[in-house]
């Protein structure tokens, strides 16, 4: 299918992309919110005060730049999570130290969703905070590119990227345990070495690995918890195999075809024994290598973090399908897949990012516009 158009301006090749069919159906439902706030007033937060995400190809080769720089801003400033994490050396590693020792807790379970909301604010406000960025966390819509992620503004190595694929390895690809052939392994699309290009390809890796990877070449962490000291370089394998689960009719069918959270969540996470991978597997794997490819400690490549600012703007397109319910609705229990088995989360839980944040509870994160005490007023546009 041919979607993009691109248009050559002097040097720059900017590319532009067409509404796909989430996009349509997100600034459709903008009058549902526009309602919902009519007889529900959130303080100062208004659709007018309210934050715009964007999406990474709808900035400026200047507004990304300005997004990687803070990135890498936040990887030059000393770690606050030194005494639990001996290999933490930055505050771009605390947020991955972080997600390793929550990882359990916050994956197939009723935080998913708005733990992952927090974490993602969180972050941003670290780079405007503390890296004087002034945009806002841009968001990747995965459709946009499934066809051709690594020659993608995303991944194309360019100065206008999140930095791009890795050099080839030999390696087989990402095992999905439980499902079955074909669907057990998402094939290599011939990288998983070491990046070269774009604005990350000098930056060094410090933690983890955790999950078992089977690309050559990575050291085994000195420490069981994964929190030891180990550098190393940012490995990719930029994977369209695992992209074509990401395309937008994936995305529309999960947000309109799935009527409660519990399904709207598992179809998302991915249902391994159907041989469902789901977008959010899909995503990370889109990107895969080391340490995207690991469970754990994914959130230490660059790209994680607008993958679930793509997350986030699913589940909020899912909310505003009809914010009155699904703006207090969770489901699952309170660990991974249920294991071991444990109570349904509720509203009342409270779920915190260890050292970077206080608990909260659950209800302050069903909503981007008025949630955290006020704190979060963003919408995606
Ligand atoms: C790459 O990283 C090394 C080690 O952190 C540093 O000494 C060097 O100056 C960096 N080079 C560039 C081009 O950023
Ligand atoms: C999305 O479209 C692709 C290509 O046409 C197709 O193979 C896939 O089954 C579709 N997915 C869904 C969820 O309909
Ligand atoms: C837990 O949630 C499920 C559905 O999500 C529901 O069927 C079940 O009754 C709940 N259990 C309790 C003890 O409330
Ligand atoms: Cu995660």
């Amino acid at each position: 299918m041919l979607w993009t158009v691109a248009l050559f301006a002097g040097v720059a090749a900017a590319q532009t992309y067409l509404p796909d069919a989430v996009d349509i159906l997100a600034k459709e439902s903008l009058s549902k919110v526009k309602d919902w706030l009519a007889k529900n007033p959130q303080g100062s937060c208004t659709l007018e005060t309210a934050v715009r995400r964007k999406e990474w190809s709808d900035l400026t080769v200047a507004q990304r730049k300005a997004y990687t720089d803070a990135v890498l801003c936040l990887q030059s400033k000393p770690a606050k999570t030194t005494s639990s994490a001996p290999g933490a050396k930055s505050r771009f590693d605390d947020y991955i130290v972080v997600h390793i020792q929550q990882t359990p807790r916050n994956h197939g379970s009723t935080y998913f969703l708005p733990w992952h909301r927090y974490y993602v604010w969180h972050y941003e406000q670290a780079l405007r905070e503390e890296c004087g960025y002034t945009g806002y966390q841009p968001y990747w819509n995965w459709g946009r590119y499934a066809h051709d992620p690594i020659n993608s503004p995303l991944f194309d190595g360019s100065e206008g990227s999140m930095g791009g694929n890795g050099a080839p390895a030999n390696y087989q690809g990402i095992p999905i345990p439980g499902a079955p052939r074909p669907y057990n392994l998402i094939p290599s699309a011939g990288g998983g070495g070491c990046v070269t290009t774009g604005p990350f390809k000098n930056m060094t890796v410090n933690i983890g690995p955790l999950a078992p990877l089977s690309i050559p070449g990575i050291p085994r962490n000195p420490r069981a918890d994964g929190l030891g000291y180990n550098p190393r370089c940012l490995r990719r394998d930029i994977n369209k195999n695992s992209a074509a689960v990401t395309t937008a009719n994936y995305t529309y069918d999960l947000i309109t075809k799935n009527n409660n959270v519990y399904w709207f969540q598992t179809v998302m996470e991915g249902q391994f024994p159907q041989g469902k991978w789901g977008v959010h597997s899909g995503g990370h794997y889109t990107v895969g290598g080391d340490p995207a490819g690991d469970f754990y400690v994914s959130p230490g490549d660059p790209a994680f973090w607008l993958h679930h600012a793509q997350i986030d703007r699913v589940w909020w397109i899912w909310q505003i399908q009809d914010l009155q319910n699904r703006i207090h609705e969770v489901s699952m229990t309170r660990t991974m897949s249920n294991f071991p088995p444990s109570a349904n989360g509720t509203l009342d839980d409270l779920s915190g990012l260890g050292v970077l944040a206080p608990d909260v509870k659950v209800r302050e994160l069903m909503n981007t516009l008025g949630g955290l005490m006020g704190k979060f007023c963003y919408i995606y546009e």
